[in-house]
């Protein structure tokens, strides 16, 4: 399998992470990249590339011209208000607020463009994202010319990035990205399958209009974990999109057994989409030692995982999302990968 890699994607080196009321050091590190790589080239996964660099269209083909404007500066702005430490957002536009303008200064910004205050932006948070999409659109365009499976190491994460919203470690939402670009290239219909820990809120508000791309997502139920406002069972797309949203919530301490019942569901929906391309959002926080989630998934089961995927026999692609048990995220993703291969 094709592996696409950017030195550029560990730009960003957040050192805090609002959590428990606390700063801690962010579980979303740089160092994700290397564990996950080192294990790709360990298992000989396949040829390793870097990406060209595909610009800013792609990112603006699913994003907002001004959200993006505002990830680019969102740094230098905030130093050039005085700030000492990195952007954390404080207020936001609540139920009891007006969300019809756009403040001017930083701070409101911040508080207008993003989900939660997990997510502080630092220095090179815009150039890693950034990044992250051209991993994802060069393994896109690999198995677009090739028909061959391909694997995105992206980081920052990309599925919590709504039209207009960042958070959950998310900025750019490469999947979507991928997708919009597969759409305009002549694709018919795109299927993104989300297999993370969390729900793919971003995904699923970027498509819920539509019905070019089916988006589905299993993952711990809104109602106990993050992002907690969206992911329900009944979100089923609106308008045109009704019935192009799949949702599979479930509950904390789910185990594979269970999990696959959902996974093969999601399966036959995408067989009935008829689809020419999937996309997976693929976070291994399933994993039973992830330290932020809490399915039980066990590490043989991810090339358990990878083996039902590739049974759709559809052209691939592969984007890390999640994954936070520094020990053994690379073992999970290549564990998928070569599952996926094998068939
Ligand atoms: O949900 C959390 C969170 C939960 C438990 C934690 N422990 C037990 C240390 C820590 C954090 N935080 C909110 C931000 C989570 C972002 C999730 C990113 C992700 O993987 N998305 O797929
Ligand atoms: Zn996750």
């Amino acid at each position: 399998m094709q592996v696409f890699h950017s030195e550029a994607t560990k730009l960003r080196r957040a050192k805090t992470e609002l959590h428990d009321g606390q700063l801690m050091t962010p579980f979303e590190c740089p160092e994700r990249v290397d564990l996950v790589l080192e294990q790709i080239l360990q298992h000989e996964v396949g040829q390793v590339s870097e990406p060209q660099a595909f610009g800013r269209d792609p990112v603006d083909a699913v994003h907002d011209a001004a959200y993006v404007d505002f990830v680019a500066n969102c740094w230098d702005d905030w130093q050039a208000a005085g700030y000492q430490g990195e952007a954390i957002p404080t207020t936001w536009p609540t139920r009891t607020m007006r969300d019809d303008r756009i403040p001017g200064h930083i701070g409101g910004k911040l508080g207008y463009y993003a989900l939660g205050g997990d997510t502080s932006i630092s220095q090179g948070s815009f150039e890693a994202a950034m990044a992250s999409k051209d991993v994802a659109l060069a393994a896109y365009r690999h198995t677009a010319a090739s028909g061959e499976p391909s694997f995105g190491l992206c980081r920052p994460p990309g599925h919590h990035a709504a039209t207009d919203q960042f958070g959950g470690y998310c900025f750019f939402n490469n999947a979507a990205i991928v997708a919009q670009r597969a759409l305009d290239d002549g694709h018919g219909r795109v299927a993104i399958l989300d297999v993370d820990f969390h729900h793919g809120n971003g995904t699923q508000q970027i498509f819920y209009a539509r019905d070019d791309v089916l988006t589905q997502s299993i993952h711990g139920d809104p109602d106990q974990c993050f992002p907690y406002f969206l992911g329900h069972a009944d979100e089923r797309g609106e308008g045109r999109g009704l019935g192009f949203n799949v949702n599979y919530p479930l509950p904390p301490g789910t185990d594979y057994t269970s999990w696959c019942e959902q996974l093969e569901l999601a399966l036959g929906e995408i067989r009935r989409h008829q689809a020419s391309l999937l996309v997976v959002s693929l976070g291994v926080d399933t994993f039973e030692g992830d330290p932020i989630s809490s399915f039980r998934l066990k590490s043989d089961d991810f090339h358990d995982m990878g083996r039902r995927l590739a049974s759709l026999e559809l052209p691939t692609v592969i984007l890390l999302e999640g994954g936070y048990a520094v020990k053994e995220i690379g073992i999970n993703v290549v564990k998928v990968l070569k599952g996926f291969e094998q068939r």
